[in-house]
């Protein structure tokens, strides 16, 4: 499988949201990656529910994936709307009882995730590797974009994939935060099968959103 792209909505024009989607849309992008916060399980807030909710308007074929970093998360979902086609990722370290969570989201019919930020041992998602479509592993402590990559993230990213590849599951590894045109190559050839694009690729200054896109997928073939 050829390595998809989520661009970071939270780093493109937001006030040309609609324009913004669209454009991505009709480029092929599989993902709009679409981050929600709480302000108590990180230090920021992004979108609210309701923008999360209308953020499926200008959709056609591209795919929400909805990372939510806040404590409880499923108080969020019918206000997101979550369904069908969706992707969501919900964080081990926020959730009473994260079993649950998948439960909820997969009985939505949506695509149940499990984020971990860098300082969580990969070896905890080993008991929900049945449960979920893909790993959202956090090479950035979640909260903000523009960050240098967390230590460690590369060889935690090799040893997830060995865990993963060892179960004999089927379970992808999305990767989230500076994920820069220096390390996607690298990401890619140590198990990555999603990137999260953000300032440190699509939305910097280097190039055109189209062409950036273009440059993005040949780095991660
Ligand atoms: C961080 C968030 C990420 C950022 C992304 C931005 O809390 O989960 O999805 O939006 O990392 O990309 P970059 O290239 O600026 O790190
Ligand atoms: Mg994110």
């Amino acid at each position: 499988m050829a390595g998809k792209l989520s661009p970071s909505v939270m780093c493109a024009d937001l006030l040309n949201l609609s324009s913004e989607i669209e454009k991505l849309d009709s480029l092929g992008v599989e993902y709009l990656h679409i981050d929600f916060m709480d302000n108590k399980f990180v230090p920021n807030i992004t979108f609210d529910t309701n923008m999360v909710k209308c953020m499926k308007k200008p959709m056609k074929s591209i795919r929400r994936d909805i990372h939510i970093m806040a404590f409880e998360p499923q108080q969020f979902f019918d206000k997101m709307e979550i369904a069908k086609g969706d992707m969501v990722s919900v964080h081990l370290e926020a959730c009473e009882d994260a079993h649950a969570v998948l439960r909820d989201i997969r009985g939505r019919g949506a695509d149940a995730c499990l984020a971990i930020s860098p300082d969580t041992p990969v070896e905890s998602v080993l008991e929900y590797l049945d449960e979920v479509y893909a790993i959202l592993l956090m090479t950035v402590y979640p909260g903000f974009a523009g960050q240098p990559m967390a230590p460690k993230s590369m060889e935690r990213l090799r040893a997830l994939r060995k865990l993963i590849d060892e179960s004999g599951k089927n379970v992808l590894i999305e990767v989230d935060g500076h994920v820069s045109w220096d390390h996607c190559s690298e990401m890619r050839s140590n198990g990555a099968d999603i990137f999260v694009a953000g300032s440190s690729s699509v939305y910097g200054k280097d190039y055109p959103l189209d062409e950036a896109v273009k440059r993005f997928y040949s780095l991660v073939e």
